[in-house]
């Protein structure tokens, strides 16, 4: 009778061992950790203790418990366990093997410790934006493998909300994300923050080796590389100031390589957001070509004028409600009906750029609205991009406003680290943050702590930022790196046209997608994923989830931005 019970509780134990053996994830971040930084490893397996391996040698080289983190955690709906190995310092490849009581053979991908840990990731990222280069061909001697034909070198026609007629040229300038239609306010914002991440880490930005065109030209690359796109947006610059919203496809065209196909690109009409997008970017290049080249800054400046000149002229939204797509058109929408955001912004960089009192004066105006409080940087919002450039600004005139400024950012900082605290994945994202493009919200949240720690030394925010990189790149209850090219369980099928018609296995590297998107807003997510799915589990590999698997330059440059600052640190 015992016996039989035994064998029949054995026999239970087994299953439900099997059952949960289904389940058992150990998660890292799989690029790998810098030496100083803090080290977590996370399981949603009821685990103990751990040992941190040493692959080369075989050796333990450190050992922790678990402890409990969260149950039924609000954004992932797993149990969690969390390990700290932050003390582990010496460079070297490890694993992490989980113990418990019932199993002891789990373990986690091998990652590396170091101090440059994320310098493969940042020359792919680099790499990948010159990849999204349109109207040029990009040759084998700089893109090896995903060497390309010339795209796009057709003009573009008015598309009948111009009131215009006739075409244009409209050649250059970036590949917006998956697909390629090219847009001023995506566009500008991806160039802010590479400005910032440029002025955060100047030294990490001297390269002139990235073997791009420009390569050896005595510039910085990334300077080069953003100045394709700035030769682009000014031909998005109508002669009395007003800006193009895109130019783009009428829909989408299928998964073809950029030179294929021969569908008209149309250019759309001007809008408030985008014009004043342009200002702002047109003047924060006049401040940082100032160094580099005189005559070039001087344009941009003159241009930047002409659009801040119009927006004073026109206050009220343009077109009214905001742009939106023309009945005949489907492609990329971008729709924004609420322009004070991009305005403020224009009015510090104006400000900057110039040194104009009536520019500070447009500022602290529209900050009435703002009051110095801090949101995620994007397109649809750049206010914070402003704000970062004010806070880096060396200028007296600006000391009130910065003073208010850090004060903001303060609160945004106490905000996040409540959240998460809560957190199963120790980051500062709520359900509601798992809409489309979550994983830039990850890192829009990451580069305010990454602006908390610079400008107020506070060393809990670096911290916080570190986790939300972790998160990235394979700390997750997807338990993948959100980005193309690195880590042991990585993105294969990301919605990328390039990517999917080239004939490359794997897409091009360095290339973070979009994330786990609550709303499913695609056939593909809503085939898998019922309404009551844990938000930050609505993610999945394929091509056909655009709503959940495809990348974007502005996304990506938050990327960049984030993984220079803790490189190296
Ligand atoms: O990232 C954008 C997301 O926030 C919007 O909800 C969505 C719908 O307007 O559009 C996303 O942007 C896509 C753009 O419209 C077209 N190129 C690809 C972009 C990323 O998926
Ligand atoms: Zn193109």
């Amino acid at each position: 009778m015992i016996k039989m019970n035994t064998v029949i509780g054995l026999m239970a134990l087994l299953l439900w061992c099997s059952t949960i053996h289904a389940q058992q994830n150990v998660y890292i971040n799989q690029v790998g950790y810098q030496t100083d930084q803090v080290k977590k490893v996370l399981t949603n397996y009821q685990a103990e203790k751990f040992e941190v391996i040493d692959v080369n040698s075989g050796t333990v080289a450190y050992q922790g418990v678990f402890e409990l983190r969260t149950t039924d955690d609000e954004c992932s709906g797993m149990t969690i366990y969390e390990g700290d190995f932050s003390e582990l310092k010496a460079s070297g490849e490890y694993l992490i093997r989980v113990q418990s009581p019932l199993n002891s053979g789990i373990t986690s991908y091998v990652f590396p410790i170091n101090n440059n840990v994320y310098t493969d990731v940042l020359n792919k990222a680099n790499k990948a934006l010159f990849l999204q280069r349109c109207g040029m061909p990009i040759e084998e001697k700089y893109a090896g493998l995903y060497a390309r034909k010339t795209c796009h070198t057709d003009d573009c026609y008015y598309h009948p909300n111009c009131e215009l007629e006739g075409q244009k040229n409209m050649i250059g300038g970036w590949h917006d994300a998956g697909d390629y239609g090219k847009y001023t306010a995506p566009g500008s914002v991806t160039i802010g923050l590479l400005y910032t991440s440029y002025e955060l880490n100047k030294a990490q930005w001297q390269s002139d080796k990235w073997n791009t065109p420009e390569s050896g030209n005595g510039i910085p690359d990334i300077l080069d590389e953003i100045r394709y796109e700035l030769e682009w947006l000014f031909k998005m610059q109508r002669a009395d100031g007003a800006v193009y919203e895109k130019v783009h496809t009428k829909d989408y065209v299928q998964f073809i390589m950029p030179s294929e196909g021969d569908v008209p690109q149309f250019i759309y009409e001007v809008s408030s957001t985008a014009t004043a997008d342009f200002a702002a970017i047109m003047a924060q290049s006049a401040r940082i070509y100032q160094e580099v080249d005189e005559a070039f800054a001087q344009r941009c400046k003159a241009a930047a004028i002409k659009s801040y000149s119009y927006l004073e002229k026109h206050p009220e939204v343009f077109p009214e409600g905001g742009f939106k797509n023309p009945a005949d058109t489907k492609a990329g929408g971008y729709s924004d009906a609420y322009d004070k955001d991009e305005r403020i912004w224009a009015a510090a960089e104006l400000y900057l750029a110039t040194g104009k009192k009536k520019y500070l004066k447009d500022f602290n105006e529209l900050n009435k609205i703002f009051n110095s409080q801090f949101s995620e940087a994007g397109w649809i919002n750049p206010s914070a991009l402003g704000f970062y450039s004010l806070l880096l600004a060396d200028d007296k005139h600006l000391n009130n406003i910065q003073a208010e400024l850090k004060e903001g950012l303060k609160s945004y900082l106490d905000h996040h680290l409540e959240i998460a605290k809560k957190d199963g994945f120790g980051i500062g994202m709520q359900a509601n943050d798992y809409t489309w493009g979550s994983n830039g919200t990850v890192l829009f949240k990451a580069i305010n702590f990454i602006m908390a720690d610079y400008v107020m030394n506070d060393k809990e925010s670096g911290v916080l930022a570190s986790r939300h990189l972790d998160y990235i790149l394979g700390q997750n209850p997807n338990d993948i790196c959100y980005v193309t090219g690195v880590g042991s369980r990585r993105i294969l099928h990301l919605h990328h046209a390039p990517s999917v018609a080239d004939l490359v296995s794997e897409p091009i590297p360095g290339i973070m997608t979009g994330g786990p998107n609550k709303y499913r807003n695609d056939a593909a997510l809503k085939a898998i994923f019922s309404e009551d799915t844990p938000p930050a589990r609505v993610f999945i590999d394929n091509l056909e989830s655009y709503s959940s698997n495809e990348n974007t330059i502005y996304t990506n440059a938050a990327l960049q931005l984030v993984a220079t600052y803790l490189n190296g640190r």
